[in-house]
């Protein structure tokens, strides 16, 4: 079995990509093969400050090692160092329909309001396609903002199959029931992300304890008092308590048990601490690893189990397409 998964280095990675993502990422590395990248191809779908791309993609890099992925468990890679995942894209793009991209609910999201977008934001769903099939992936953990990828992912695979032979692995997605969905502390309706300009509205794995704490503080939640996971009703406390729960390993119902009668300040308080704990450590291993040596040579020795990987299923996927290979 094998494992396979990114992350953009679009800024410093959030709680919600590592309960939805890194936090599985770490698990499966002991139960199988596992091959996990920095996805900067992908990153370039939107504008990006080349300076602030290099500096970040260094960071997913050190923040993968930071949470607990081991070298000699996993192979760690930058998306762009192996040049198989732009050659299979472009074949898989010839695959895909304008039909099912146009469906694709990320592309709406992120093109919203604007006249034009890049090709790019609108074919990015077969470049992660071609991430996952290149490696012959089983497993695909991530959130669930990428559930419709993976469905996509899937129809390729087999469409190519007919078409071809037997040739790509049909993946399955790997979510989780609690947290594939962690929402932006300003507004609970929204998702947690990178990109979004309020700093407040996510905690990132190397925020200083004093910004954990403004953030946590300044979530947003109801005119209530009563500590329920509800997150239609309750958005807002639904999400720091799946916070809490990731963090903590205590599932929700105990979490609502242990604050029966307790206001929300003093669930934000405790979270305040869980989270900072947690954080702590990686952040020390972090400020390790980031400026070392290691780092590179671990990106270059990942690099190379990748490629040998990718270089043998893009023999396999030319000799179908009857493609002349010297
Ligand atoms: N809020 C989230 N809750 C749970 N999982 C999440 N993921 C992202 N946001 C959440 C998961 O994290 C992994 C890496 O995500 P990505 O960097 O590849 O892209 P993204 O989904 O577009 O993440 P962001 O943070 O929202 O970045 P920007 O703002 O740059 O678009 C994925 O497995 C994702 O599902």
């Amino acid at each position: 079995m094998r494992v396979f998964s990114g992350v953009q280095p679009t800024g410093n990675i959030h709680l919600g990509n590592y309960i939805g993502a890194l936090k599985q990422f770490v698990d499966l590395q002991d139960k199988m093969e596992a091959l996990y990248c920095i996805v900067d191809l992908h990153s370039i779908t939107v504008p990006q400050i080349p300076e602030e791309l290099y500096r970040h993609t260094l960071d997913v890099a050190a923040l993968y090692i930071a949470v607990g992925l081991d070298p000699k468990k996993a192979s760690i890679f930058i998306q762009s160092s192996v040049k198989e995942h732009a050659e299979l894209s472009w074949i898989l793009t010839c695959q895909a329909y304008t039909g099912e991209l146009n469906r694709m609910t990320q592309f709406k999201d992120k093109s919203h309001g604007k006249e034009s977008a890049p090709v790019g934001l609108f074919s990015y769903p077969v470049l992660m396609a071609a991430d996952i099939l290149l490696y012959k992936a089983d497993w695909v953990p991530v959130g669930n903002d990428q559930k419709q990828h993976i469905e996509l992912t899937r129809d390729l695979a087999v469409r190519f199959n007919n078409k071809y032979g037997e040739t790509f692995v049909v993946p399955q997605y790997k979510g989780m029931e609690v947290g594939a969905r962690i929402m932006s502390l300003d507004d609970p309706s929204a998702k947690m992300s990178k990109s979004n300009p309020n700093d407040f509205s996510r905690i990132s794995l190397l925020d200083a304890p004093g910004k954990v704490k403004k953030s946590i503080m300044r979530a947003t939640t109801d005119s209530e008092t009563v500590i329920r996971f509800d997150p239609v009703e309750k958005p807002g406390i639904s999400n720091l308590l799946t916070i809490y729960s990731a963090f903590s390993g205590k599932t929700i119902p105990e979490l609502e048990h242990q604050y029966e009668g307790c206001g929300y300040g003093a669930l934000k308080k405790d979270l305040v601490e869980v989270v900072n704990d947690t954080l702590q450590p990686i952040q020390e291993r972090f400020q390790e690893i980031r400026p070392s040596e290691e780092l590179i040579k671990i990106l270059k020795q990942g690099r190379d189990q990748a490629q040998a990987i990718a270089q043998q299923t893009m023999r396999e996927v030319k000799e179908r397409l009857g493609f002349v290979q010297l």
